[in-house]
């Protein structure tokens, strides 16, 4: 497609991808695109995947550490991972095969808030990044590059890298143009400047990644498809979720805490997020904003019905019949949505001035709030923290949302101490399950407890709960947040050992 393409420099760089992934060399620290299964590369990573191989057949080891945006594909993470090729992976991952590897100890997994990444990278922590692999859906005659459907940490990997390979992707949509908004204002402390972002909808950047034309060794041309899994319909318990968090907004609004048209929502990924937009659609409200990370189905579908006016990400995560949906529409859509850098779609400092309303997923929740987002009994990693904590931490009101149980009610969601934190008592404002809403604000922990297990717990874990707390409230070291230190964990021991959480 010589039309993607119209910088006569960088036309004349253009190669198979066997030649381009030639310049990652063993060790390299290599920085790709790719957010949420959108905007990553599809053709260097396989490349790559099959030289590791051919060094590994003849004895020489072959690995890379291997930075993203957030979660990719198997085009990237998986075929990477199946070959032993990443040493060490960061931030965020949902790959099958990639997590059972981390679980097996074999990858050195970093699992970082995704607002932190590009600063870790620009302290140097990370060490030098050697190679940068960016997907774009155009280069243009002034070799400004347009971004593909993720924008991610791109700025910063085209910044930092020694060397540059871009994938020019002609399947993603012409019409992307316009719609990225890259903000060049960061730097690091002490000569960091106030984010001058005071709407969701706000401008402050250019509509381009810039690439020092130099350093770009290889430019591959693809014509591949986002990963785009199609999303289940709402069941039962994710309506019932949908339900209660929508309720709970309009009884705020009732009662003057939140404007009629709410504040700037965040929502995570996945079936029960969709379920709550998907609800969100069929409520009175109008004219909302989003100011999140992943634009998913139902948001574009709000925005179609004008629910939602705009709204701010830094990647697509759409099934295919969206996709077709957007590419026909995307002249409608262009001044209505906004794709960011993920250091500005997540930054602390603008989530808490616009006073987003966080939607994010958990494994489980105690009695006191603490949230588990990643981890299974304690030491297997589900994906990552993403971007939850970004938000959790500086949001207005942060939910989380999960069924009360999972594995056919083998597993409780709501257990006398989380396995693993992610999401302090602190940070958490409320915590909604099928069964109901606990607002915990303004709540001592005693107080949260008999909450969370009145409204989240599940029926068969309830009686559990209570002769739990009952119990620790008289036995505790101490009365504040009582614990039996020797049973506190001990519904995810009898997990471990029995299979489930109920004695036998
Ligand atoms: O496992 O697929 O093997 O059955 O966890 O659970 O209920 O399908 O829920 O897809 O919304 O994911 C927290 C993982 C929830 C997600 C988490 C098992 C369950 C199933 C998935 P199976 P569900 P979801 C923006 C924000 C962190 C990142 C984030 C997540 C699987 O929301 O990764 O928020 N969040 N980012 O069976 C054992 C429990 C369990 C359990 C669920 N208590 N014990 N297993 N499961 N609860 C996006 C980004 O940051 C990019």
């Amino acid at each position: 497609d010589a039309g993607r393409i119209r910088n006569a420099a960088l036309a004349r760089k253009v190669v198979p991808a066997e030649e381009a992934a030639a310049v990652i060399r063993p060790g390299d620290n290599v920085g790709m695109s790719g957010f949420t299964g959108a905007g990553h590369p599809k053709a260097v990573p396989g490349a790559l995947a099959r030289r590791i191989t051919e060094a590994q057949n003849a004895g020489d080891p072959f690995q890379v550490d291997l930075w993203t945006g957030a979660s990719t594909a198997p085009e990237l993470d998986g075929v990477l991972a199946a070959v032993d090729g990443i040493a060490r992976r960061l931030p965020y991952q949902s790959d099958p095969v990639l997590r059972e590897r981390i679980n097996r100890g074999e990858v050195d997994y970093v699992d970082v808030h995704l607002s932190h990444v590009a600063q870790l990278a620009w302290e140097g922590f990370l060490g030098p990044l050697d190679v940068a692999v960016v997907e774009v859906s155009a280069i243009t005659e002034d070799g400004l590059l347009v971004p593909s459907s993720s924008v991610g940490n791109n700025k910063t990997w085209l910044d930092l890298a020694e060397r540059v390979v871009l994938e020019v992707n002609s399947w993603q949509p012409a019409g992307l143009a316009g719609m990225h908004d890259v903000y060049y204002g960061t730097a690091l402390p002490p000569n960091r400047r106030p984010v001058q972002l005071t709407r969701p909808d706000d401008r402050i950047g250019v509509p381009h990644l810039l690439v020092d034309p130099d350093k770009v060794v290889a430019v591959v041309e693809t014509d591949a498809p986002d990963r785009n899994t199609p999303f289940a319909a709402p069941d039962d318990t994710a309506r019932a979720i949908a339900g209660h968090l929508i309720e709970y907004l309009q009884h705020e609004v009732s009662r003057g805490r939140l404007p009629a048209e709410l504040l700037p929502l965040q929502s995570g990924v996945g079936n029960v997020a969709n379920a709550v937009l998907a609800g969100l659609q069929e409520s009175p409200f109008e004219q909302l904003t989003a100011y999140t990370e992943v634009i998913q189905d139902g948001m574009l579908d709000l925005l179609r019905s004008g629910t939602l006016a705009s709204a701010s990400a830094t990647a697509f995560s759409l099934s295919p019949t969206a996709i077709a949906d957007f590419t026909a529409h995307v002249d409608e859509f262009r001044d209505r949505i906004l794709l960011r850098p993920q250091e500005i779609s997540n930054h602390p400092e603008i989530i808490r001035r616009l006073g987003v309303l966080a939607m994010n997923g958990m494994i489980e929740a105690d009695l006191y709030g603490n949230v588990n987002s990643t981890h299974l009994m304690g030491s297997r990693i589900q994906n990552g923290i993403g971007g939850s904590g970004d938000f959790a931490r500086n949001a207005y009101v942060s939910f989380f949302v999960s069924p009360s149980t999972a594995k056919g009610g083998a597993i409780s969601s709501i257990v006398p101490m989380v396995s693993h934190v992610d999401h302090t008592e602190h940070d958490v404002a409320v915590v909604v399950t099928e069964q109901g809403l606990a607002d915990l604000r303004g709540l001592s922990p005693r107080r949260r407890a008999r909450l969370v297990i009145d409204r989240c717990a599940h029926p068969d874990y309830r009686p559990m709960l209570t002769d739990y707390l009952d119990r620790a409230e008289h036995g505790a070291f101490g009365r504040h947040t009582p614990h039996l230190m020797t049973e506190a964990l001990s519904w995810h021991a009898r997990y471990a050992s029995t299979g489930s959480m109920l004695p036998r």
